[in-house]
């Protein structure tokens, strides 16, 4: 089953919407693999950010994502990337749709509220990056067969 890296971002997590933005993962379909609330390094938001090393947000994004504590969760679930993606929203939260996470809840990129995974190559790489094997959990719902078609 795909899985994708998601972060609960300091703006999510001091404005209250951790319960929020949680629903709307599991409502969606989306089973919990791995979950912890922590206080990233800077070290840690560099590596996970090395791809926007050099452009002009690079320095105020990696303050953002050190700002407070995170959320971090890995999800599973048929084409989860562009699942959670669409859940997400588009990265602007003014171009965001309605009923998007970052169209719901945000005004501007910098304020953005969750972090999803890209490509399922960059969404193992983020996977590894946060978690360690041993905190990621293999397991299954009484529901699945009413969520995945082929389990
Ligand atoms: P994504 O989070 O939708 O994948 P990316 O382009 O990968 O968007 O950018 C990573 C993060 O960098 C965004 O979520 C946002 O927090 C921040 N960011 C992107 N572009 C800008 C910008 O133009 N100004 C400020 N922050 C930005
Ligand atoms: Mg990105």
């Amino acid at each position: 089953m795909e899985r994708t890296l998601i972060i609960i971002k300091p703006d999510g997590v001091q404005r209250g919407l951790v319960g929020e933005i949680l629903t709307r993962f599991e409502r969606k379909g989306f089973r919990i693999a791995g979950m912890k609330f922590m206080q990233p390094s800077r070290e840690l938001a560099e590596k996970h950010y090395a791809v926007h090393q050099g452009k002009p947000f690079y320095e105020g994004l990696v303050s953002y994502i050190i700002s407070s504590p995170v959320v971090v969760l890995v999800l599973e679930g048929t084409n989860a990337i562009v699942a959670a993606r669409g859940t997400v929203g588009a990265t602007r939260p003014h171009e965001a749709a309605p009923g998007s996470i970052r169209g719901d809840f945000g005004l501007e990129v910098g304020r953005n509220l969750v972090h999803a995974s890209d490509s399922v190559e960059n969404g193992l790489a983020e996977i590894a990056l946060w978690f360690k094997p041993e905190e990621l959990v293999n397991w299954t719902r009484n529901n699945e067969p009413w969520i995945f078609e082929k389990p």
